[in-house]
């Protein structure tokens, strides 16, 4: 009987698993009949943007995190397909920092012509799982949600790819219930433009505030403060911005800190990351884990410990990211398609202690880099994902990690060598503090063309 497989999510981890099995059809295996829910009308994932914000249309959370003039946060050499490079989607060469639109195009275009775009339901979301240890298959119950009707399906193999950066982590601090400005997560922002002129504080030390804070101010908010519980982030920051310790509490439009300080503010953004969520799971199957570079209870960052047949894709913490998710959706195939074998149950919890210990002592991010460019090193070797130069794309990394130090508004003005192709990407045309229109056909101009028009906010 054909094996079944339920793929949960059509963003780039979902779209790698589909791609996978495509390259392993195309070269002339016999494929396992493979469902993909996604309750999106789209393929994409985050990389879609929604000026939605709570629940949507059809009352289902809101996926959404990304926001209008959302540049990508590290170079585009660093996330380059194996299998698909920039240059041959675009055909040409381009900069290093696309805008959201720019990658989502180039994500989308690898699966556009395949046959496997029929396996996605689209406006489908996964309700329920759960696994019978007497039939051995898992049930998925998910809802059309556009004739608002439920179903259930077996399956042997159920892939979780529905992300981990879309259920908000939003601390509460005293005061904020009478606080007479906005208060919102980064998970509902969605235009730099409504803080032009404002006072901004933002919670956090990690990417989305540096990258929430930085777009404010290139659009005109008048300061940012950044709150940090932790650390500070330690840039070389411009005078409207500054990092104080953690916030105490709010009085009317007075923040107070940590050290003592306060300051009057217009509005705060709880940049303070995402809960992994998986409200659709049994107890016995959901992934508990902060956010990390190594989450427990998972063979190759990916196998669920209790039951293999249960496959997280894309839960780590990452610097890798696409070339990640195919790295382990190959993997995934090739134990799927019984082309790997996986050890008892003991080596595999084995195995993954040691390599969260491993992720425990790794000290700082060049250390950080080189652990999951290990983890990807050892998931390739045994698959026929095509070689690529996972170190040398660490290296870019750090590079990237030192030209943020050294500039932090104007690191996106940086070009890198792609390893897949050799090329050294051209200067973007328009430097990012002045680029305002984030759309492709504005990025992808020729330069000489470049006017007014392109630099006019969207
Ligand atoms: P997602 O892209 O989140 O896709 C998950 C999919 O699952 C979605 O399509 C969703 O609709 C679907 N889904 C969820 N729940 C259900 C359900 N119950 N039923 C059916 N479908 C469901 N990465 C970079 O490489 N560079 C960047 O610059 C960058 N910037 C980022 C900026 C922000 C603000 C955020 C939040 C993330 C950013 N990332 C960036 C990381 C980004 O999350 C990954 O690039 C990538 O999108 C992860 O892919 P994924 O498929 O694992 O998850
Ligand atoms: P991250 O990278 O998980 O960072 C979360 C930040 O929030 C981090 O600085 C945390 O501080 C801080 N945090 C978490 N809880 C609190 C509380 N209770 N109080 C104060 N500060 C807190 O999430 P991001 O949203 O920045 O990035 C996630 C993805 O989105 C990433 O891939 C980006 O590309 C976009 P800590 O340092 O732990 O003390």
């Amino acid at each position: 009987m054909t094996i079944r497989i339920a793929i949960l999510g059509a963003g780039p981890s979902g779209l790698a698993q589909l791609r996978a099995f495509e390259a392993a059809g195309k070269a002339g295996a016999e494929l396992p009949e493979i469902v993909c829910y996604e309750k999106q009308s789209d393929l994409g994932g985050m990389w879609n943007y929604t000026w939605r914000t709570g629940l949507c249309a059809h009352g289902e959370p809101v996926h959404g995190s990304m926001y209008r003039y959302l540049w990508s946060n590290g170079p585009k050499e660093c996330l380059e397909f194996a299998d698909y490079s920039f240059e041959e989607h675009f055909g040409r060469p381009i900069a290093s920092y696309p805008p959201r639109a720019v990658l989502r195009d180039y994500i989308m275009g690898r699966l556009e012509k395949s046959d496997l775009r029929r396996c996605i339901r689209f406006n489908t979301a996964v309700q329920w799982v759960e696994y019978s240890g007497e039939t051995g298959k898992f049930s998925v119950t998910v809802r059309d949600m556009k004739a608002d009707e439920l179903s259930t399906e077996e399956f042997d193999y159920v892939i979780v790819a529905t992300g981990h950066f879309s259920t908000p982590n939003t601390p509460y601090f005293e005061g904020l219930e009478q606080f007479p400005g906005r208060v919102l997560h980064a998970h509902d922002f969605r235009d730099a433009c409504e803080f032009t002129g404002k006072d901004l504080l933002l919670i956090g030390s990690s990417y989305s505030a540096e990258d929430i804070g930085t777009q404010c101010y290139k659009y005109g908010a008048k300061s940012v403060t950044f709150s940090y519980r932790s650390a500070p982030m330690g840039y070389d920051w411009p005078d409207a911005f500054r990092e104080v310790p953690l916030l105490l509490r709010v009085e009317d439009r007075t923040a107070h800190f940590a050290d003592g300080s306060q300051r009057e503010i217009d509005a705060i953004v709880l940049c303070t990351g995402y809960q992994h969520h998986f409200p659709f799971l049994a107890d016995e199957l959901t992934l508990r884990t902060h956010n990390r570079l190594y989450p427990e209870n998972l063979y190759k960052g990916v196998f669920w410990l209790d039951n293999p047949k249960l496959i997280y894709l894309g839960m780590q913490d990452q610097y890798y990211t696409f070339n990640m998710f195919d790295a382990q959706a190959w993997y995934a195939r090739d134990v799927i398609l019984g082309r790997i074998a996986l050890p008892d149950a003991a080596a595999m919890a084995a195995d993954a202690a040691h390599w969260v210990a491993r992720e425990e002592a790794a000290g700082d991010p060049s250390a950080h880099i080189d652990f999951q460019a290990a983890y990807i090193r050892d998931l390739v070797g045994p698959t026929d994902y095509p070689e690529f130069d996972i170190e040398g794309m660490g290296e870019l990394f750090k590079q990237w990690t030192r030209d943020k130090q050294a500039d932090i508004l104007g690191y996106r003005n940086k070009s890198y060598r792609s390893t897949m192709t050799g090329t050294l990407s051209p200067p973007h045309h328009t430097p990012w503090m002045e680029a305002m229109d984030d759309s492709l056909e504005a990025f992808l101009a020729d330069p000489d063309e470049v006017q007014e028009p392109v630099l006019r906010k969207s």
